[in-house]
């Protein structure tokens, strides 16, 4: 089984001795009895499979147990079936299985054993617990080693990835060709929510819709404003296929063709993010990418008279160039090995995602006020050097302007 075969391989890293904690999130409430969409913990996901809530896994060299929720008749005519202790042996594959409410006797016991116990606290009640019993007990960091396990995609999870990739570059695809002036951002952002949800993907994060000047606000959410003729459309979504992510951005003209204006702006950063992507291959030390990019941001803005050679980048260009993806969308895995910025290794993915943002200022000809662009697209690292998971979808100007006619 996929997900003992990581515990295994985990172990192995921790050496004699070693137990393993590792806990799954509990229901949200959303408002009244309303809670919100379960997602399980991707550490807990990943190492057990199990997608309930509230659960804790407890395994060793010998030794592998799971505290879950008990089968309850009248919970689950509400809120659908449970496996229960008495299923959970061998369908998941432990040797036992507890109630959680008797984590706090039964772990005592598991713990008593151990020489070390890896776990990473985490703010949630089954951490309070988990605490208690953990007090007198030499505890490490879980994460360390986790993540980057986690930060190694093995073939599995790359079809996940790409899988994800699909469904999100056809689903922008769906939105250039339907985006037009007078629809609202909402509209825009529907055509995700259907098109995810018909192939059983979430979104893995809160959809960007940003008409004009809303592309300017790096995390804008609300999405709620009418699209004017004229503007540009920045769509950062990206689906969730049983766990595993995809981070998208295209910015397109909302009337299907590009302003001289925008098209200036709109090729440097295309340019940027095509260089940061040839960059990409095993042993690259993995600023490049932000290095490239910003070296040609700066360049292009400089030519076009928006940004002074001695002027801050930053007022136009304020975020990185890109982030590990995986299980979370901004996954984890360390950014730097020692104090030095590590290297790209095979199986890695990471997002490459340039931008510029004007926002209306004396110093900039009007022309290019309120022009946010940001181009993102996911690089999985391979023994060649990298492949692009979201190859298929537009970046180029006559693509896009063809693609919208
Ligand atoms: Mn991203």
């Amino acid at each position: 089984m996929k997900n003992q075969h990581r515990q295994q391989k985990l172990l192995n890293q921790l050496g004699a001795g070693a137990l393993v904690i590792v806990a799954t999130n509990l229901e949200q409430l959303r408002n009244g009895d309303v809670h919100y969409p379960f997602r399980p913990h991707s550490d807990f996901w990943y190492l057990t499979g199990f997608t309930e809530p509230e659960a804790v896994a407890v395994f060793s060299q010998e030794d592998y147990t799971i505290f879950l929720r008990e089968k309850d008749q009248k919970r689950e005519i509400w809120d659908g079936e449970r496996l229960g202790v008495d299923a959970a042996p061998e369908i998941l594959k432990v040797n036992q299985a507890y109630p959680i409410g008797a984590l706090k006797t039964q772990l005592p016991q598991l713990i008593k054993n151990a020489t070390t116990v890896y776990y990473d606290f985490k703010p949630c009640a089954l951490d309070d617990t988990i605490m208690e019993c953990l007090a007198t007990t030499k505890t490490q960091s879980l994460g360390k080693y986790l993540h980057e396990m986690r930060l190694i995609k093995d073939d599995d999870e790359i079809a996940l990835m790409q899988k994800s990739a699909d469904i999100s570059v056809e689903t922008h695809q769906m939105a250039m060709q339907q985006a037009k002036p007078d629809l609202f951002e909402y509209e825009v952002g529907s055509i995700f929510d259907g098109n995810f949800r018909r192939y059983n993907a979430e979104h893995a994060y809160t959809p960007i819709v940003a008409g004009g000047k809303n592309g300017c606000v790096l995390h804008y959410i609300k999405n709620n404003q009418v699209l004017n003729d004229g503007d540009l459309l920045l769509i950062d979504a990206g689906c969730e296929v049983q766990g595993y992510a995809a981070d998208i951005t295209r910015t397109f003209p909302i009337n299907g063709t590009f302003s001289n204006a925008q098209r200036q702006i709109y090729q440097i950063v295309l340019d940027a993010q095509l260089a940061a992507i040839a960059a990409i291959k095993p042993n690259e030390v993995i600023t490049t990418p932000h290095k490239i990019a910003s070296q040609i941001i700066q360049q292009g803005l400089i030519n076009l008279g928006i940004l002074a050679k001695n002027g801050d980048l930053k007022q136009f260009y304020m975020h990185g160039t890109g982030h590990w993806l995986g299980m979370d969308v901004h996954d984890v895995g360390r950014y730097q090995q020692g104090n030095q910025d590590r290297k790209y290794e095979v199986g890695m993915v990471t997002t490459v995602e340039p931008g510029i943002y004007i926002r209306k200022s004396d110093k900039i000809n009007p022309k290019y006020w309120d022009i946010g662009i940001r181009i993102e697209d996911d690089v999985l690292i391979t023994k060649g050097g990298n492949r692009v998971l979201t190859q298929g979808l537009a970046k180029e100007i006559d693509e896009i302007e063809g693609l919208m006619r």
